[in-house]
């Protein structure tokens, strides 16, 4: 057993009795109420999920493990020769809520290099679908092609309920170690003309990525970055949640991260970051030639919202202020790539947003979330096409789902099943006010 697996084990020992207890004898306890705008508009807001991981709050932002994205950063042994934590010591911290030790993270390097080998049918699923696939599609489709090797769909029949966590964090682990590989397979098969490279051995995720992508560093960081801060949201979003439903039916790990990659591939989820890209091109096309203003780029942005369009990477269902994880991007701009064009199109786009989306009245938060960033940096080191952002969103948010859907096991979450009533019903209560 590994270190990081037998330090799970006694956290989830240790966790197990205060859910029971919590259970058992506070169980009618009631957290929160239910109204009409909220059973018509999308669950918005109703407390009725529960993860560990991480915290959003509305104000400050996600805390992972109870801590902040700063300090996050700042806790987790850096990858040697680069500023930024390694994913697997992340990982490590997402899964048990301690930072790693540098045994711990060395181990679990390499442990995801035997565990990153990517199945050969993998490739020759990839292979088999049309080229003009999105490249979300390559990735939920081959992350489904391997659920007929999970351990947990094996070990069902013969476990018993409590060991649940045990083949459900193998899968869970051997699906984060090989996510690079897949992702940076799709993108050099579709974009590089099939000139693939294997990866490398002894390198962590990070550092691997950059190099199966053939992106120098410090791409390495980037992705490090870019992994951590994409990797979980507490577990309402589109992505998690979904994951987490798919799983509570006692679907294995790749049937439910395959079905939470397909929600992430939405425009108003995970694909927003290639939405931003592909505005601020047709902003420019629009401009031909034309220096941006803050007029020029007012305009356009209430041409969008005139047209009956959202402006992709503003607004957020849950966050009320600027997204950290966009500050946390941003700050890596302004250090590797102040002068950068784009970026500064990007930072007058988020001096003039608030204010237009403010005036025109409907958002509920008109400040950028983690996409009106994201694009900027892929961008500049080369990575251009960017129907493939999304992938690496995928990549990260695997980090975040797959850590939640061990926890599940553990704790023994069942099937979840809210109940839906009519519009009848609804007009009745409505009517006895
Ligand atoms: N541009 C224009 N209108 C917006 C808007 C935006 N960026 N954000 C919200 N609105 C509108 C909504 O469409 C809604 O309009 P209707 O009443 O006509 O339906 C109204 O403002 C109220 O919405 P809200 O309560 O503020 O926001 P929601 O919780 O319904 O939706 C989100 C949240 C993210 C889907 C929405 O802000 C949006 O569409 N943003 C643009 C897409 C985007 O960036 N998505 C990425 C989010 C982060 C991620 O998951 O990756």
């Amino acid at each position: 057993m590994t270190r990081l697996k037998a330090r799970l084990l006694e956290k989830i020992q240790e966790h197990r009795p205060r859910t029971q207890r919590l259970n058992k004898e506070f169980g009618d306890v009631v957290i929160d109420q239910v109204t009409i705008s909220q059973a018509l508009g999308g669950a918005r807001d109703i407390h009725a999920l529960v993860t560990d991981i991480s915290y959003l709050d509305y104000q400050e932002g996600i805390r992972f493990r109870g801590k902040n994205i700063p300090e996050t950063f700042a806790a987790l042994p850096t990858a040697p020769g680069g500023e930024y934590p390694t994913v697997e010591s992340f990982w490590y911290f997402l899964l048990t809520g301690e930072v790693p030790t540098k045994e711990d993270t060395e181990e679990l390097v390499a442990d995801f290099q035997i565990r990153g080998q990517v199945p050969s049918y993998v490739f020759d699923v990839i292979r088999a679908l049309p080229k003009d696939s999105h490249p979300m599609v390559m990735l939920s489709a081959a992350v489904l092609s391997m659920q007929k090797d999970s351990k947990f769909a094996a070990a069902y029949h013969g476990m018993k309920k409590n060991d649940y966590w045990d083949p459900m964090f193998e899968d869970a682990s051997d699906l984060v170690a090989r996510l690079p590989q897949i992702a940076a397979f799709i993108y050099r098969y579709k974009y590089k003309n099939g000139d693939i490279i294997a990866p490398k051995p002894g390198l962590d995720m990070g550092a691997n990525f950059a190099h199966m992508m053939g992106i120098a560093k410090p791409y390495d960081d980037v992705a490090r970055m870019y992994f951590i801060l994409h990797s979980d949201h507490e577990s309402g979003n589109v992505s998690a949640h979904t994951t987490h439903l798919v799983a509570s039916a006692l679907s294995d790990a790749y049937y439910s991260f395959s079905a939470g990659l397909n929600g992430l591939a939405g425009p108003l989820h995970g694909l927003a970051n290639q939405e931003v890209l592909d505005w601020i091109l047709s902003f420019q096309k629009q401009l031909n030639g034309a220096e941006p203003t803050e007029e020029n780029v007012k305009k356009a942005l209430w041409d969008t919202l005139n047209s009956g369009h959202v402006i992709p990477g503003y607004g957020h269902a849950i966050l009320r202020k600027t997204d950290p994880r966009y500050t946390a991007q941003m700050e890596f701009c302004q250090k590797h790539l102040p002068t950068d064009p784009l970026f500064k199109l990007v930072n007058m786009i988020y001096h003039v947003a608030p204010g237009v989306l403010t005036e025109q009245g409907k958002t509920k938060n008109p400040w950028p979330n983690v996409d009106a960033q994201s694009g900027v940096i892929q961008w500049y080191y080369g990575l251009r096409e960017y129907d493939f952002y999304t992938v690496l969103f995928g990549v990260g948010r695997g980090l975040g789902v797959l850590a939640n859907i061990t926890w599940d096991r553990a704790l023994s979450y069942p099937l979840e099943r809210p109940k839906s009533v009519t519009t009848a019903m609804l007009e009745e209560w409505a009517a006895k006010g």
